[in-house]
């Protein structure tokens, strides 16, 4: 596709807008007058008091009028919704959770990764860099019945920060699949560990980060989304302790509760961490 020859930022921008498009825009027109009309006005309203507030000049109104036009054409939408406002939506979506806490999907998901049963390798290319790493986990319920078939699908940015199916080059599951709990609940994964990872600074929401005197990163995460029937699905992330941006994540989607403890062991690294689901 012509995004193949794009620059990194309009590439992914495209390939996650057709990705949101596709999974999540279906049920848009579904909200109620009433509550489009509290909530387009809060929304307003906010904007309104920063403009009086700041005494917001021409200037300004145009250069955020030049950049929002930006962010479509580049297809950034999905990142800059994901980078700086789904945090909040997932803490409220969740508040109610008994079980293990998650954190924010990002526009990077792709459903239906290759099955690679309850045991098995994650789908990498034959020189793929990065220290092998190991995780075992087991996948119960609230009260800690094992949940047998459960799914727990993985996805990940490669060395250089990028994801399949969203950057061009990348086979198109490297670093994606899906495991399912044995007969006990259990699973075991074997991929790589993940690099830290700096959101497409080429676009217009890297601009918004140079010109406001930000930094683009985010701490090494695994992306995990685990399903089973009855249950609430959770989508979380994995991080690592030590990592330079675990305490300034970009996208605001640490939690103390989503910290792994990887222990040396061989040429690489195991990792143990389970899953409590919420009833549905
Ligand atoms: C990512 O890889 C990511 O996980 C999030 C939340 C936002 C942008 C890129
Ligand atoms: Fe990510």
């Amino acid at each position: 596709t012509a995004a193949h020859h794009l620059p990194t930022a309009a590439g992914s921008g495209a390939s996650a807008t057709e990705r949101f498009k596709t999974d999540k825009s279906g049920n848009a027109g579904d909200t109620p007058a009433e509550r489009v009309d509290l909530l387009a006005r809060e929304v307003l309203e906010a904007v309104h008091a920063t403009i009086r507030r700041q005494k917001v000049t021409y200037d300004e109104y145009n250069a955020l009028k030049a950049w929002l036009i930006e962010v479509g054409e580049a297809g950034e939408w999905p990142l800059f919704l994901d980078v700086w406002v789904e945090h909040v939506v997932e803490e409220v979506a969740t508040e109610h959770r008994q079980g293990n806490k998650g954190t924010i999907e990002g526009p990077y998901y792709a459903p239906d990764a290759p099955d690679q049963g309850h045991r098995g390798v994650v789908p990498m290319r034959e020189n793929e860099p990065g220290t092998p790493l190991t995780w075992t986990g087991r996948v119960m319920s609230v009260d800690g019945e094992a949940l047998p078939g459960a799914t727990v699908e993985l996805w990940q940015a490669d060395a250089d920060g990028l994801y399949s199916q969203f950057a061009p080059g990348i086979p198109e599951w490297n670093l994606r699949a899906t495991f399912t709990a044995d007969a006990d609940g259990r699973f075991e994964i074997r991929t790589i560990r993940p690099a830290p990872y700096q959101i497409p600074t080429d676009g217009p929401c890297g601009k918004l980060i140079a010109a406001a005197g930000w930094h683009a990163w985010r701490p090494a995460h695994l992306h995990v989304k685990v399903s089973a029937p009855g249950h609430e699905r959770l989508t979380a992330q994995l991080y690592f302790p030590g990592d330079q941006h675990n305490d300034d994540d970009i996208a605001s989607a640490v939690k103390p509760e989503l910290m792994l403890d990887p222990r040396s062991h061989g040429d690489g690294e195991t990792v143990s961490y389970d899953f409590l689901l919420d009833r549905a």
